[in-house]
């Protein structure tokens, strides 16, 4: 029993640090620096039917460049609170860049704005916008 209980410890150990390793490595593949003129430059892939990362942080006032990469088919990006709306190129057939300056707090949500498929209606990201 006490054997058992203890190898039950070491799996759920094995587990935290096995995701832990394996989100860190997922958060670092991924593009999110502050240009020397400020501007906070945030890569994010498309594919079928999400944006990754799904979620991104920006600060109030930030000038905010979003490089939208597909991984596979064409997508679009459509952030209504800035007029945005954009098509992505398929995979290889390069990139899409949209700028905005973040000047409303909040969470703001985009989404695909090229039909690609059955779950393009959830294909959806967060902006969110903090003081
Ligand atoms: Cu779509």
């Amino acid at each position: 029993m006490k054997f058992l209980s203890s190898l039950g410890r070491m799996g759920l150990i094995l587990v935290l640090v096995v995701f832990g390793i394996s989100s860190c490595t997922l958060t670092s593949s991924f593009i999110d620096k502050l240009a020397e003129d400020g501007t906070h430059i945030i890569q994010i892939e498309a594919e079928r039917f999400q944006f990754i990362p799904s979620q991104i942080r920006v600060r109030q006032g930030e000038r905010v460049r979003l490089i939208f990469r597909s991984r596979d088919t064409t997508h679009g990006v459509a952030i209504p609170e800035y007029q945005i709306r954009k098509d992505i190129p398929p995979r290889g057939k390069g990139e899409t860049i949209v700028e905005f300056t973040a000047d409303k707090i909040g969470s703001f949500t985009y989404r695909c704005s090229h039909l690609c498929g059955a779950g393009h209606a959830m294909m959806r990201g967060i902006i969110v916008v903090e003081p």
